[in-house]
């Protein structure tokens, strides 16, 4: 059973790389941001508050992400799950330990994708999304080095750094061979 972890900032390719991994391994693919954006997509109560804070580049708080993050792996497929934007702080990362623990997960690991700002930037300004706009990325990276990156730091014994720049199938390749315990 694979439990994994893809790390990383906004806009380095978790969820192009998630995505792909999953269908590869027939995985549950478990986002925190598509799951906030169908809550926005449906009007629920949750959409309307996450769509605020999302819009602003800000974290939807944890309590809230923890249990959304339970709830989906208490029914993740048997093959196993991939985590992509989540945990985002420190808080977090602590909270999925007990989770895991009370699910029994006990072989996760962490793909800690790499790529530079200025990179990201581009990426998500192409992209256009209503949470990519120049100001709301700025303070999107803000978060991530203030709240997010120190989770690295919880995961040093079981993250591998892996670059996120290039041809996307070819660092797809990559990841699996890391996944597959081939590199
Ligand atoms: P997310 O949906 O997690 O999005 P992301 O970090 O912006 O993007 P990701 O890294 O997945 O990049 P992608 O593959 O899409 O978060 C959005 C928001 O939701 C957060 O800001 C926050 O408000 C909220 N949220 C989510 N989880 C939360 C949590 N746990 N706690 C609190 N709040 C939470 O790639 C980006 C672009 O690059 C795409 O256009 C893609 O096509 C392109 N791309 C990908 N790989 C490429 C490559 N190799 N080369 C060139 N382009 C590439």
């Amino acid at each position: 059973m694979y439990q994994l972890i893809i790390f990383g900032p906004p806009g380095v390719g978790k969820g192009t790389q998630a995505q792909l991994i999953s269908e590869k391994l027939g995985l549950s693919h478990i986002s925190t941001g598509e799951i906030l954006r169908k809550a926005v997509t449906e009007g629920t109560e949750l959409g309307k508050k996450a769509k605020e804070i999302m819009d602003k580049g800000n974290l939807v708080p944890d309590d809230i992400m923890n249990g959304i993050v339970k709830e989906a792996l208490s029914s993740c497929s048997e093959n196993g799950f991939i985590l992509d934007g989540y945990p985002r702080t420190v808080v977090q990362a602590r909270a999925l330990a007990g989770i895991f623990s009370e699910l029994g997960f006990s072989e996760v690991r962490v793909l800690n994708l790499i790529a530079d700002d200025g990179e990201i930037t581009q990426r998500l300004l192409k992209r256009g999304r209503s949470d990519d706009t120049k100001e709301t990325i700025l303070n999107r990276l803000k978060v991530y080095y203030d709240s997010t990156a120190p989770v690295k730091e919880f995961y040093s014994e079981i993250a591998k750094d892996l670059n996120g720049v290039g041809d996307v199938e070819e660092i797809n390749a990559i990841l699996l061979r890391v996944i597959r315990n081939e590199a």
